[in-house]
């Protein structure tokens, strides 16, 4: 298809899964908002309309806790097409129904990303979300601190938004699946070839998680000390540094002078304890188990998420750049969300191989933000190559880049707009 017709399409999907004012990641599959999906969305929309790409993000805080969390999913409505649905997690009520967990905290970097390419008119919109997004920063860091760590941890593979990356199988294998789970029947093998999900074996695990939330009645700080799997992220703990640091240049912009100075101890915390994240024998920022202290020992696309984070040391990014060199000639098209010379690499199964757009963008920013030309071109056109040849896929095969799992995906499209087509608008300089 040619670029132009690409935008086209591009545009017309964010239509079709535009609920009035928030998007589906896309039909049936996932029929609610979900958190970091719709801070890429926005990004698309930020081109032709400046305010859909705001509302977006207005109506994804609506789903705040009272504690701070910024939920990964809103259930507006009941929607029997997904599991597990609102009745399962059964968390507080709040103004919607919600998840209770939360994702990347991409939403941060957004909103100073639109502020950054825009007007007065986008600062007045990012002062009006700064107090949230502020008191989800502070959750983050309380929350989500097991004892004794600067660094967040996660408690569910969900959170991370790598569900079955076999970063998880470290946690995973550790934990007993709950042998009073009630009867369910998944609903994302009936929407997409299930040799592309997670296994039934991981869902057992992943619902286990979900009943021990509800179990400390979606304590928290609970849950991350006492629940039955917890590990750290790069991906989040990058995600989440990124973002203290767009906070706190945000905070300084609008006189939140208190704020900066408390976003400064959390970057200057997190710095201090990054090491507790590099596996020290495979030369990488790995995930790794909280309780166990055992690594990861392979190489996923949260893994070079330093550079956008503008963090480790000089001897840690250049390690970090032999593993994408490395991987980088194993495959047609960066970034594979798992290493190739792993046993546990399947190209087509989610999180255990394909490459996924939005995490391209992330890497491509802090690629090019550290002159990594090469590299970043390759993130960049190698995804674009694959939209063209195959449409707005879920995400792609990184051998040959066919499409994987979901279609007419929202986050591929936005993306597309604001980041890949030639025509592209201003969004995410
Ligand atoms: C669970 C919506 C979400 C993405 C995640 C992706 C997938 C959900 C699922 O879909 O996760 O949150 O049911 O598989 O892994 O990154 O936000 O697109």
């Amino acid at each position: 298809m040619n670029r132009n017709a690409l935008d086209q399409t591009a545009r017309s999907i964010l239509q079709k899964n535009d609920r009035g004012g928030y998007t589906v990641p896309t039909d049936r599959l996932y029929p609610y908002q979900w958190n970091w999906d719709s801070a890429f969305v926005s990004l698309g929309f930020a081109g032709d309309d400046r305010a859909r790409a705001w509302q977006e993000l207005f109506l994804l805080v609506e789903g705040q806790w009272d504690d701070g969390m910024i939920p990964h999913i809103i259930f507006r409505q009941d929607d029997p097409d997904y599991f597990p649905g609102p009745s399962v997690w059964n968390t507080p009520a709040g103004k919607y129904p919600t998840g209770g967990i939360s994702q990347p905290p991409v939403l941060t970097s957004v909103v100073t990303d639109l502020v950054d390419s825009g007007d007065e008119t986008d600062l007045a919109y990012a002062k009006k979300l700064f107090d949230q997004l502020y008191r989800w920063h502070t959750w983050w860091h309380h929350a989500r601190t097991p004892e004794g760590s600067s660094l967040i941890a996660t408690v569910h593979p969900w959170e991370t938004g790598r569900d079955n990356c076999p970063d998880w199988d470290l946690g995973l294998d550790r934990m007993t699946a709950s042998t009073d789970l009630p009867p369910y029947t998944r609903r994302d093998t009936s929407h997409v070839d299930p040799s592309m999900r997670p296994s039934d074996a991981q869902y057992d695990k992943y619902l286990t998680i979900v009943m021990a939330g509800r179990a400390v009645d979606w304590d928290q700080k609970r849950l991350t000390n006492e629940g039955p799997f917890a590990m750290y992220c790069p991906g989040l703990i990058f995600i989440l540094h990124r973002a203290d640091k767009d906070l706190k240049r945000l905070a300084h912009r609008i006189g939140k002078t208190a704020e900066a100075d408390q976003l400064a101890a959390w970057i200057a915390a997190t710095e201090a304890d990054l090491d507790r994240i590099w596996n020290p024998d495979f030369k990488a920022f790995c995930a790794r188990d909280v309780r166990s202290g055992a690594f990861a020992d392979g190489f996923s696309n949260a893994s070079p998420l330093c550079f956008y984070a503008h963090a480790g040391t000089q001897d840690q990014l250049l390690a970090t750049l032999d593993h994408v060199h490395r991987i980088s000639h194993k495959v047609g098209h960066l970034m594979p969300s798992w290493d190739p010379d792993h046993p546990a690499f399947e190209s087509k199964r989610y999180w255990c191989g394909p490459l996924w757009p939005q995490m391209n963008f992330l890497l491509w920013k802090g690629l090019v933000e550290h002159h990594q030309t090469y590299l970043a071109h390759r993130t960049q056109n190698d995804l674009a190559r694959a939209i063209e040849a195959s449409g707005f896929w879920e995400c792609f095969d990184p051998t040959d880049g066919s499409g994987c799992v979901g279609t007419d995906f929202s986050w591929t499209a936005a993306l597309w707009l604001a980041w890949l087509s030639p025509s592209r608008k201003k969004a995410a300089a």
